[in-house]
């Protein structure tokens, strides 16, 4: 075919081939040469199903709202709680022989619940928000019953094959302090050594919120409690994470951290502020004996900010804690805590992801108090004298027989802890900078686990970020030189095909699977798909994902302990001169197209790169005795996303143009046509010079090329009297109205453009 190219990608006569290609039209966008940040894979929902590289497991008409995962690696499986139900599911293939238990909340609780003014249908049910691991054989679980929480256990037992999975409906018991009364709410639970420490809400309302302890074992009625109803402890909190870490190889030293959101009393009072806290206590805190009965007296908290510096201090604060997720080390005491947080006042919007040690959490824990003299004073930090044992710590026999216990602290420590919550210093994320961030953008970030991975170069890791539109972006960040950090995405997942925010992720390493819910459906998804990258040893490389290596023959899954194998990966640069040594060899040959625009009409020359990250140049020579020269700076050539729009085409345009993909300094063509004008006289006059000689430039070019410009030029005429515009004027209009929809909205492709056509534009095998 001579016109539209071999793959019938190639577009001339642009009016003509526009308007039948349309959809394609509306995918064209100006083109703002590469974007930072854009993802090197864009996959769809489809695109995924279709390499088998996520399945999903729907029970929508049964259930919704997948909050509660629970993921045993050794045993396989992974429990779902979601809306009256909990699943348990194979982790290595989800939709294999689900098992379900169906627990709703009682009649009268639902009633109850209706009549309170809980109008949502789902409100007033047992979502299962909770599921903490209790034993070998049983899973501690909560639901909101209806806004009448429960909790009580899961028998799995110990065959590994087909587990029990009972729900001990006599062991049921209260969920108050443990699980919120609301679906919505959030919260966090974490069960160790048989107590349940939980920051939740305890009220219909969700308005009178604490960190607790309660046992969970026994019919002790036992529990400590953050003080209500006190702004300097607890002020309107928001739940995110919380976690058991031991802070020295004394057991006494054990504690439990809580990250929250809360109005910081500290900030303006007449600006209320959302600041993002780590609080701790000690595990062995029993309360005090004459005062802060069945209250924290070990409880401190300090403000963690993930902040972007600025001059004069001027510091870009994102701070509402969206979620955090602990990676562990081999050092138990100093696991590594990756933060989520957002950004979305009036001004500004934006999510940034910031790292923190427990060294710098420890340390502000360490530092100096903060401090309010009295209702008018402004919060200072505390100068006076500390009492002894220092607020905060945890009694140990071994270090002080005098204090056994938090009910031995002397009066004037407790006093003290009454009213000295607050730490003065805050944490600062390492490097002091987010390591990613997203701003701008029409979604926000809203969920993080991270991998970390064995490269040739190093250790990397991987960044799974869930966001608020169903989707899952892959990255990487690269530490650079000079303090800061490049940062990759490696991949933009569509989990969900309708926009649907991520409600918990859970990874599994030894699977190599990602465990993706949302209110609808849970996915699972494996952690790579090496040879979506390309097939060549340099589009592997350019790709950067540790996970992935040149094998020789294709891009495939890296392992560090393959046997001496020549494996080609480079993470941190990601140059394949230095790697591949086949480069010209692998790169697939570009094809010459022949193009024929008419004078004066728009012609398109389309040029797609694989990649998002590529950016795209065109040389275009016209007489081969010249040198190539860049297309760059005129105004009849537009370049889009898509490739060129050359309008008002001139006889001088005709030669050879070539579209050239440079990524990391390396450049290589993808896209060559030569293009032929043809001039307004002859077309004026092509019914009767038909087949008699062909038009062009030399005029050397066959009859039956001639005769097919011809037909396509009466199908174009056609169209146009149908639409009765111009064909430049109808190219034109389409144009701006993409670009003037471009404006409005930056990323929503796939609201305008039929799903349909947009499959084939992001289908990974189309490219
Ligand atoms: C996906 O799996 C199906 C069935 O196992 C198989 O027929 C198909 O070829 C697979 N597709 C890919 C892209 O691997
Ligand atoms: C997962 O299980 C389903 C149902 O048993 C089966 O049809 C499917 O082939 C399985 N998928 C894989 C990848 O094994
Ligand atoms: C686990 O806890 C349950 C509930 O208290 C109890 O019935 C069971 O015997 C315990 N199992 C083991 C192995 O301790
Ligand atoms: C807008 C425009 O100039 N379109 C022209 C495309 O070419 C045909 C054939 O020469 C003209 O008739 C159109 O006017």
């Amino acid at each position: 075919m001579g016109i539209a190219g071999s793959q019938g990608r190639a577009l001339s006569l642009c009016p003509f081939q526009l308007c039948v290609l349309l959809p394609l039209l509306q995918l064209l966008s100006p083109i703002s040469a590469w974007t930072p940040g854009s993802a090197r894979l864009r996959l769809s929902h489809t695109d995924l199903q279709m390499a088998n590289s996520s399945a999903v497991f729907w029970s929508s008409t049964e259930s919704s709202s997948y909050q509660a995962l629970l993921l045993d690696e050794d045993h396989g499986w992974l429990l779902v709680g979601a809306k009256d139900h909990i699943f348990l599911l194979r982790s290595d293939n989800l939709t294999d022989r689900p098992r379900k238990i169906y627990w709703p909340a009682a009649k009268e609780q639902v009633e109850h619940c209706r009549l309170a003014g809980k109008s949502m249908e789902a409100e007033c049910a047992n979502h299962v928000r909770l599921l903490q691991p209790f034993n070998k054989t049983h899973v501690y679980i909560c639901g909101t019953g209806a806004f009448h929480p429960l909790c009580t256990y899961i028998e799995l037992g110990h065959n590994v094959e087909e587990p029990a999975f009972h729900l001990l409906h006599h062991a049921v018991e209260s969920g108050r302090g443990k699980c919120p009364y609301s679906p919505m709410e959030q919260f966090t639970a974490r069960l160790t050594d048989g107590e349940l420490y939980a920051g939740t809400s305890v009220d219909f309302m969700g308005t009178n919120a604490a960190i607790f302890r309660t046992a969970v074992h026994g019919s002790s009625q036992h529990y400590i409690r953050t003080e209500a109803n006190q702004d300097h402890w607890l002020n309107e909190p928001e739940f995110i994470g919380s976690f058991s870490i031991p802070d020295t190889h004394s057991l006494d030293d054990d504690k439990v951290y809580f990250f929250f959101k809360e109005t910081a009393v500290e900030s303006n009072q007449w600006d209320k502020r959302i600041y993002t806290r780590v609080a701790r206590v000690c595990k062995n805190d029993a309360g005090g004996k004459r005062s802060l009965i069945n209250r924290w007296t070990t409880f401190l908290k300090v403000r963690l900010v993930c902040s972007v510096p600025g001059l004069e201090g001027m510091d870009t604060h994102f701070d509402e804690l969206e979620d955090i997720f602990l990676l562990e080390t081999k050092d138990t005491q100093n696991p590594i805590l990756y933060g989520v947080f957002s950004a979305s006042g009036s001004v500004f919007r934006g999510s940034a992801v910031c790292v923190y040690s427990m060294a710098s959490i420890r340390a502000a824990f360490n530092g100096p108090f903060s401090h309010k003299e009295g209702p008018d004073y402004r919060w200072v930090e505390y100068k006076g004298r500390i009492p002894y044992p220092r607020p905060g710590t945890c009694p140990s026999e071994t270090y002080d027989p005098l204090h056994k216990s938090t009910r031995d602290f002397p009066d004037d420590v407790i006093s003290f802890m009454r009213s000295h919550q607050l730490m003065w210093e805050p944490v600062l994320p390492l490097n002091r900078r987010p390591v990613f961030m997203r701003t701008g953008t029409p979604y926000l970030l809203k969920k993080v686990v991270v991998d970390r991975v064995d490269a040739e170069d190093g250790q990397y890791d991987v960044l799974y970020l869930g966001t608020d539109e169903g989707k899952v972006l892959k990255v990487i960040t690269i530490p650079k030189d000079n303090w800061e950090t490049e940062e990759i995405v490696l991949e933009e997942l569509t989990i969900f095909q309708e926009p649907t925010p991520i409600l918990n992720m859970e990874i599994s390493t030894k699977r190599q699977l990602l465990y993706v819910s949302s209110e609808s459906g849970l996915a699972q998804v494996s952690l790579h798909r090496c040879e979506f990258y390309g097939r060549v040893c340099a589009e592997c490389c350019l790709a950067r994902d540790p996970y992935c290596a040149w094998d020789g023959t294709s891009c495939s899954r890296y392992f560090t302990t393959n046997k001496r194998r020549a494996r080609r990966q480079d993470v941190k640069h990601g140059d394949p001169k230095s790697q591949c040594h086949d480069l010209g060899d692998g790169l697939e040959v570009v094809e010459e197209k022949m193009i024929y625009g008419v004078e004066t009409n728009t012609t398109f020359l389309e040029c797609v790169p694989k990649s998002q990250q590529t950016s795209v140049r065109w040389m275009v020579q016209h007489h081969p005795a010249q040198h190539g020269k860049e297309l760059k700076g005129e105004a009849r050539f537009v370049h889009l996303e898509r490739g060129i729009l050359i309008h008002q085409l001139e006889r001088g345009d005709a030669g050879l143009y070539s579209c050239l993909a440079e990524e990391l300094s390396f450049s290589h063509p993808i896209a060559r046509y030569s293009l032929h004008v043809i001039e307004q006289q002859h077309i004026a006059t092509l019914p009767a010079r038909a087949g008699e000689k062909g038009p062009g430039v030399g005029g050397k070019h066959s009859p039956s090329a001639f005769g097919q410009i011809q037909r396509h030029y009466k199908d174009y005429l056609q169209l146009m009297s149908v639409t009765g515009l111009s064909a430049d004027e109808y190219c034109e209009q389409l144009w701006f109205r993409e670009k003037r929809r471009q404006k409005m909205r930056n990323m929503k492709w796939k609201q305008v453009v039929d799903p349909r056509k947009a499959r084939v534009r992001r289908h990974p095998s189309a490219f």
